[in-house]
C-alpha cells in the first residue's frame, strides 16, 4: 500500500506563527524603541552599548523567524496572512549577515554611527576651545549673508563628517551580507521591495514622479539665482549651478530662511511667523500645544498626559543627545513621544506639526496587528504632519492670533506661495539624491573611492549646487546629513512631498473647499478630520495604492495636486525668467 502523500503545514499553523511571532515582536521592538529612546535623549558609552545589543537582539529574532516562515511559503492562505508574511521579510531596519560575529559588528557601527552625527561639534580655533553644534552652525546658515562666514560653517560641519567614512564603507559590506542572506541582490534593493511593487518599478516610479516636478524646480532655481546673485555677485554664476552654502541650510535641502531676500521687489515683507512667535512668548511646549490644536480641531484625540512627561522638546544643558528631530511610540501601544531641540522659529513650527503627524498615525493604528503598525507606506508616514502644515495659511495663524488682519491683507499670494515654494519645492531633487546616492553605493556602482565625487555629480545634476570648495575622497560629505550614518531610508520624504498635496486636495474636497488650493486651511473641519482617521487607522493593513484610493479617489501617486497648489507661482516665476538662460 503505499504511503499517504506528505501534507504541508495548514493555514491554521501558518496563522499561529503569525500570531506567535508578532506578539514577540512587539516586546522586542518595544524594548528596543525605550533603549534608543535613552540612547537618543542621553548619549553615553553604555546606553550606546544598551542599543547595539537591542538591535542585535532583534536583528537574530527577525532572521530566525523569516527562516522559520519560508516553511509556509507554499501554503495557500488569506490574502491579509500572506502580506504579513511579506511584512516580515521587509521588517529589518538592518538585515542579519550570516555570522553572529557580523552582526554583533554591524549593530555596533549602526548605534557608533548614529551617536558620532549626533555628537558632532566644530571647534574653530579662533574660538579658543569653544565648540560649536550643528543648532549654531545651521543658524548661521539661516541668518548670514556674509559669504566667506556661511562657508566656514558649512565647511566646518562637513569637514569634521570624514571621521564616518570608514565605518560607512563597513556597514555597507556588512547590511549586503544580510540583504544578499534573505534573498535580495543587496540593502537599496531591499528599501525598494517596500512599495507593493517590483524594485525596479518603484525606482521608476520616483523618476517619474520627478519629471512631473522639475519644470517647477527649474523655475524657482533660476528665479533664487538671480536673487542671490544680486547679493553675492559673481561668487554666483549667471547660467552655472549655485554654490551649496549661500542657500539657507546647511544641505541646501530647503531655502524658507532666504525669503526676505528673494520676496518679490515692491513688496515690503513686514511680516516674520518667528517674530511673532517671539512676541508672544511663546515656549517650546507651547509650540507643540499649537501643533496639537490644529489634530484636535479635526477632531483627533487630544495626546496622552504621557506624551507631555515623556518627550524632549529642548536640548539639555548637560547631555550629549541626538537632536535632529523624531517621533516614538515606545510601547506601540500609545507611549507617544517627541524629541526635539525646538527654537522658536517658523522652521521649527513646521517641523512640529510633522512629528505630530507621525504620532497621531501611531496613535491610530495602536489596535492594529505589530505587522500592521506602520505607514501605507513609509511616504505616507512622512506626509500627514506635513499635510497639516499645508493647511497653516494666513487665514488660519489669523485665526489663532498670530497674523493681524492688516497683515494678512498685505500678504500676496505669490509671496505666500514662494515662501512655500522654497521649503516644499526646493526639496524635491534633494529628497530624491540622497538615496539615488545611497542605491548606487548599495548595488556597488560606486566604490568607497568614489564616494564623494558621486555625491557631488549627482548633487549638481538634480539640485543644480556645487560645492563652495573643492571636496576630495579624504572627505565624506553624505556623512553630514543625519539619515546616512542613522541608516534612516530617504526616498520617504521625496514620495511625502508628492503625496501631501494629494492628501491636502482631498482633505479640502471633503472639507467643501471651493477657490484655489493653497487658500485652503481644513482648521477645525470634522469632516476633513474623518477621512484622515481613518486613513491613519488602515495602518499597513492593505497594499498603499488601495490606501491611498481611499482617501484621494485614485491610485496612483501624481504631482498634479502639487503644481495645481503652485500654479500661480510658475506662472509669475515664468514672467520673471523670461530672457534668462535657466538650468545649469
Ligand atoms: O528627518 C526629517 C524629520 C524626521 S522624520 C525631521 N525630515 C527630513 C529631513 O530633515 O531631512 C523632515 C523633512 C525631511
Ligand atoms: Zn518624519
Amino acid at each position: 500500500m503505499a504511503a499517504p502523500a506528505p501534507t504541508g503545514p495548514t493555514e491554521a499553523e501558518a496563522r499561529a506563527f503569525i500570531d506567535q511571532t508578532e506578539l514577540q515582536l512587539r516586546a522586542l521592538w518595544s524594548n528596543q524603541q525605550r533603549v534608543q529612546f535613552v540612547q537618543n535623549t542621553h548619549i553615553t558609552h553604555d546606553t550606546e552599548t544598551l542599543n547595539a545589543q537591542a538591535s542585535e537582539q532583534v536583528m537574530d529574532f527577525l532572521a530566525k523567524k523569516i527562516k522559520e516562515a519560508s516553511k509556509y511559503e507554499s501554503v495557500q492562505v488569506a490574502p491579509e496572512l500572506r502580506r504579513k508574511f511579506d511584512l516580515l521579510r521587509l521588517a529589518q531596519d538592518l538585515p542579519a549577515p550570516p555570522e553572529a560575529a557580523e552582526r554583533a559588528e554591524l549593530a555596533t557601527l549602526a548605534a557608533a554611527m548614529e551617536t558620532a552625527y549626533g555628537k558632532g561639534k566644530v571647534c574653530p580655533p579662533k574660538l579658543g576651545g569653544k565648540c560649536l553644534t550643528l543648532d549654531d552652525l545651521s543658524r548661521t546658515l539661516a541668518q548670514s549673508r556674509n559669504y566667506d562666514e556661511l562657508l566656514e560653517a558649512w565647511k566646518g560641519w562637513h569637514d569634521q563628517a570624514r571621521a564616518l567614512r570608514g565605518t560607512y564603507a563597513r556597514y555597507v559590506n556588512l547590511a549586503n551580507r544580510g540583504a544578499q542572506a534573505f534573498g535580495f541582490s543587496d540593502f537599496g534593493t531591499m528599501w525598494r521591495t517596500r512599495y507593493d511593487m517590483p524594485p525596479e518599478a518603484f525606482a521608476a516610479e520616483v523618476e517619474r514622479l520627478w519629471q512631473q516636478v522639475q519644470p517647477l524646480y527649474e523655475s524657482l532655481h533660476c528665479y533664487t539665482r538671480m536673487k542671490l546673485r544680486q547679493a553675492y555677485g559673481n561668487r554666483v554664476p549667471e547660467t552655472g549651478p549655485i554654490p551649496a552654502h549661500v542657500l539657507g541650510n546647511m544641505w541646501a535641502q530647503d531655502w524658507g530662511n532666504l525669503f526676505t531676500m528673494v520676496a518679490p521687489a515692491g513688496k515690503a515683507q513686514t511680516y516674520s511667523l518667528k517674530q511673532r512667535l517671539l512676541q508672544k512668548k511663546v515656549t517650546p511646549t507651547g509650540l507643540v500645544k499649537m501643533g496639537e490644536g490644529f489634530f484636535t480641531s479635526l477632531g483627533l484625540d487630544p495626546l496622552p498626559d504621557t506624551f507631555w512627561q515623556r518627550s524632549m522638546f529642548v536640548r539639555p544643558r548637560d547631555a550629549e543627545v541626538v537632536c535632529h528631530a523624531s517621533a516614538w511610540d515606545i510601547t506601540l501601544k500609545g507611549d507617544l513621544r517627541i524629541k526635539m531641540c525646538i527654537e522658536i522659529d517658523e522652521e521649527n513650527f513646521q517641523t512640529v506639526h510633522h512629528e505630530l503627524g507621525h504620532d497621531y498615525y501611531y496613535w491610530y493604528y495602536r489596535d492594529l496587528p505589530t505587522l500592521f503598525q506602520q505607514g501605507a507606506n513609509d511616504g505616507f508616514h512622512e506626509g500627514i504632519g506635513d499635510t497639516i502644515a499645508l493647511s497653516i495659511t494666513p487665514k488660519y495663524l489669523k485665526q489663532i492670533g498670530l497674523m493681524d488682519a492688516s497683515q494678512e491683507a498685505q500678504l500676496d499670494d505669490v509671496s505666500f506661495l514662494l515662501r512655500d515654494a522654497l521649503d516644499r519645492v526646493a526639496f524635491l531633487p534633494f529628497g530624491k539624491v540622497i538615496d539615488q546616492w545611497r542605491w548606487d553605493v548599495f548595488s556597488g556602482k560606486v566604490k568607497p573611492s568614489e564616494y564623494n565625487k558621486a555625491w557631488w555629480e549627482l548633487r549638481q545634476k538634480y539640485q543644480g549646487i556645487v560645492p563652495p570648495v573643492t571636496r576630495t575622497e579624504a572627505e565624506f560629505d553624505p556623512g553630514a546629513k543625519y539619515h546616512v550614518p542613522a541608516n534612516v531610508p530617504y526616498a520617504r520624504y521625496f514620495l511625502a512631498r508628492i503625496l501631501q498635496f494629494q492628501f491636502h486636495r482631498a482633505l479640502c474636497q471633503a472639507a467643501g473647499h471651493t477657490g484655489p488650493l493653497h487658500k485652503c486651511s481644513v482648521y477645525g473641519n470634522k469632516a476633513a478630520g474623518d477621512k484622515l482617521k481613518a486613513l491613519l487607522a488602515m495602518g499597513a493593513s492593505k497594499p498603499w495604492p488601495d490606501a491611498l484610493e481611499a482617501v484621494t479617489g485614485t491610485c496612483t501617486m501624481d504631482a498634479g495636486p502639487m503644481l495645481e497648489y503652485f500654479q500661480p507661482l510658475q506662472a509669475w516665476l515664468t514672467e520673471q525668467n523670461a530672457g534668462r538662460t535657466c538650468g545649469w
